[in-house]
């Protein structure tokens, strides 16, 4: 197991190296990005002054939508000259979010991968899969490197071309599979269909995020792999993958990189900091970035923090799976509830698959939820043809009350066919808007 010395210093320690870095990040913002020097004289913040972690609620926030305004290179704190990479947020709306890093900011952020690739059980020398996309996603790239810097056989074979992967996956023997957890699923199931048996590949560890998923999806995924699970988790804005990531001891909360970020949960509404164990929205300000650093950047993302110390012996802090973002939560009839809940609850009936789509429709002036879920393929095999549509009624009032007892929702549900849902590639399109399409005014 390789530990990093700053994952197992005592909490004094890494406060001071916090403080110290904070210092440094807030005194070269101010001095080389216009956007935050107003933003702090606004404010009446000096970074000159003594700062200690404690008067971080006396620094603005930095929002997306600031983000957007500076597009795309207005908020860099180098000469454009210094950068060595560009990439961009995987918005689905508007103008990406531009990050750049320097030559330094490369090597800081292959060095975290490298460390949370460790983390999750990955060794020098073994061979890893890497099944995120490359381009200006960060997912590919950022697993790439830091697979490197461990010094473990790379390959980089993106998203996609399902039954090529899982030849390579067979004549490579790879040890550690990297992807979403959508697309991993995706490709233990393909494998399936081909014939082949997923738990008996030479895979060991699996490196999954990028996307909400449920304790649920995790069973079902390490049971058909036969590996062990971990969730990783980023965002562009920040680093990358690489800023939190569970370890395979525990897989019990996302150990932050608290050396290079400084995490703090807030209430959305209040702004208000919120205490260790309270979900709220995920705020990190970087303490190394040198290109695009980002003071108190609201990730739009919910979760809690924890700074007990780990089982496995890291007393980073850590951070609770992330139950979704703001933006993508559903009001259904007045109560609150995020995909990745829906989802839980739906996989512990087993006669469901863990495919699923929630369509968003209006039927007059009401914004209706449908649930649409597949039936595993063992348990459509066994339903008899001429009971079909009453077994299927009979699963989808199932599905309602549990969604009702465990999610306190109302929602319609659909059961589906196996493999009539759509399967990703990358981020999983789990909510659909179909208010718009014709035919769904007047049902
Ligand atoms: O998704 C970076 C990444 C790549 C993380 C590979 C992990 C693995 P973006 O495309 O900028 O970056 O999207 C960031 O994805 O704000 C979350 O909403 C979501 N997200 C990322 N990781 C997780 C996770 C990458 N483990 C946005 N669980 C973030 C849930 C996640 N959501």
């Amino acid at each position: 197991m390789i530990i990093d010395s700053i994952e197992t210093a005592t909490r004094t320690e890494i406060r001071s190296l916090q403080q110290k870095r904070l210092k440094k990040t807030t005194e070269r913002v101010y001095q080389h990005v216009p956007f935050y020097r107003k933003k702090f004289n606004e404010n009446g913040f000096n970074p000159e002054r003594n700062l200690g972690l404690n008067d971080m609620v006396d620094l603005p926030f930095t929002t997306k939508a600031d983000l957007r305004k500076g597009y795309p290179f207005g908020l860099l704190a180098v000469p454009k000259t210094e950068l060595v990479r560009l990439h961009a947020s995987s918005g689905t709306s508007g103008k990406p979010t531009v990050v750049g890093y320097t030559k330094h900011d490369i090597e800081m952020w292959s060095e975290i991968v490298a460390r949370s690739i460790a983390t999750a059980g990955g060794e020098p020398g073994e061979i890893l899969h890497n099944a995120y996309g490359y381009g200006l996603f960060t997912g590919g790239l950022g697993l790439h490197y830091g697979s490197e810097r461990l010094g473990m056989v790379t390959v980089p074979i993106s998203g996609g071309n399902t039954q090529r992967q899982i030849m390579l996956i067979e004549d490579f023997q790879p040890t550690v599979i990297c992807g979403t957890p959508s697309y991993v699923l995706n490709i233990a199931e393909t494998m399936e269909e081909m014939g082949k048996k997923p738990a008996a590949t030479s895979l060991r560890y699996g490196i999954l995020g990028a996307e909400p998923w449920s304790e649920e999806m995790r069973r079902k995924i390490e049971e058909k792999l036969a590996i062990k699970a971990c969730d990783i988790y980023g965002l562009s804005e920040v680093i990358g993958p690489g800023v939190a990531i569970e370890c395979h001891e525990e897989q019990n909360g996302l150990h932050i990189a608290e050396d290079h970020f400084y995490a703090e949960v807030i209430d959305p509404e209040t702004l208000e900091p919120l205490a260790d164990g309270d979900d709220g929205e995920l705020v990190f300000t970087s303490l190394t970035k040198e290109a695009f650093p980002v003071i108190r950047y609201r990730t739009g993302d919910v979760a809690s923090l924890n700074k007990e110390k780990c089982r496995c012996g890291r007393t980073t802090a850590r951070m609770s799976r992330i139950k979704g973002r703001i933006d993508d939560m559903l009001n259904v009839n007045g109560v609150n509830v995020f995909p990745s809940e829906i989802e839980h609850s739906m996989l512990k009936m087993k006669e469901l698959a863990p495919h699923y789509q929630i369509h968003m429709l209006q039927k007059r002036s009401f914004k209706v939820l449908e649930l649409h879920v597949e039936i595993t393929e063992e348990c459509f095999k066994a339903i008899d043809f001429d009971l079909a549509h009453d077994k299927i009624r009979q699963l989808e009032r199932k599905l309602k009350a549990a969604l009702k007892s465990s999610c306190l929702i109302a929602m319609d549900t659909v059961i589906r066919e196996p493999k009539s849902i759509p399967r990703s590639e990358g981020k999983a399109l789990r909510v659909i808007d179909r208010r718009n399409e014709q035919g769904n005014f007047a049902l």
